[in-house]
């Protein structure tokens, strides 16, 4: 559909006005706010994200990009919510301790809300205490730990352990990523999951939770 294509080709030169009145357009025109998410904003974040990946575009225009993305979300959102009517889900998110980039982790609490899961984020340099709180309050099915940076990647070990030592492990799942966190790195801190993106993380969490659509293994 044409107005899905327009709305990644502005997403991704960042015209944030633009794309908002353009999802608006898209809600007034019945498409499913599903696949106005996944076949337009996603589609051009994907560009973004591959072309930043090759040097073919640069940090400030990934966040002019990433801020397009979040005001057209913000009109998105309650239609999303709307349209998935039962939650398949709760997952919080949160940067670990010491790390304040949130880039990866709010495009991965996008791809969650968008798959039909309550996301609620912690946001970054998020203390163990303060996910053990989030936790007993929230009570969510599965944790999301984001790290960027080699030294607070060890944090995200400290994380888990605290949980195992304040006994609210039982009922979550911990899943990890990030760009310095590998597979091996998340069994060797006994994480339940890792994925290196965020399509790849919504396989993940409904493969955790044993929900339809998840990818045999
Ligand atoms: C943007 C950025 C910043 C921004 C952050 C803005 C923001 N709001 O996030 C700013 C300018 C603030 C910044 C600061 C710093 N940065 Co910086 N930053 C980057 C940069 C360029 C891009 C990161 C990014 O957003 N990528 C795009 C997203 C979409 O990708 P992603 O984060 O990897 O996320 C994907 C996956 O990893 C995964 N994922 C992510 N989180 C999670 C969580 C879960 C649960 C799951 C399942 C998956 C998942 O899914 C995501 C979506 O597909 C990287 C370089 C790079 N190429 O990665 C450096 C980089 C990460 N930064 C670096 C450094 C050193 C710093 C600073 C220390 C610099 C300084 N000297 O001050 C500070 C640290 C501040 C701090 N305490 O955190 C280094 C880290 C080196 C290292 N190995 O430790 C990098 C690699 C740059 C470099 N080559 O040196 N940075």
């Amino acid at each position: 559909m044409e107005i899905l294509e327009q709305i990644s080709t502005n997403l991704q030169e960042g015209y944030a006005e633009r794309v908002k009145k353009l999802t608006v357009e898209a809600l007034e025109a019945r498409i499913p706010p599903q696949t106005i998410l996944t076949e337009g904003l996603i589609a051009g974040m994907d560009v973004v994200g591959k072309k930043f990946k090759n040097n073919e575009m640069f940090l400030p225009e990934v966040l002019t990009v990433a801020r397009a993305m979040k005001m057209s979300m913000e009109v998105l959102k309650p239609h999303l919510a709307a349209a998935n009517v039962k939650s398949r889900g709760k997952i919080l998110l949160g940067t670990v301790k010491g790390d304040i980039h949130d880039i990866g982790k709010n495009l991965v609490g996008i791809m969650l809300q968008g798959a039909g899961f309550d996301v609620v984020d912690l946001g970054t340099d998020v203390s163990k205490e303060k996910f053990v709180e989030a936790i007993r309050r929230e009570q969510p099915d599965i944790i999301g730990l984001s790290a960027l940076l080699t030294t607070t990647m060890m944090n995200m070990k400290q994380v888990v352990e605290f949980l195992d030592a304040q006994q609210v492990r039982n009922n979550v799942k911990v899943i990890v990523g990030g760009a310095p966190i590998s597979k091996n790195f998340a069994s060797e801190i006994k994480a339940d999951g890792y994925a290196r993106d965020a399509a790849s993380a919504v396989d993940v969490v409904k493969s955790l939770l044993h929900l339809d659509g998840a990818p045999r293994t």
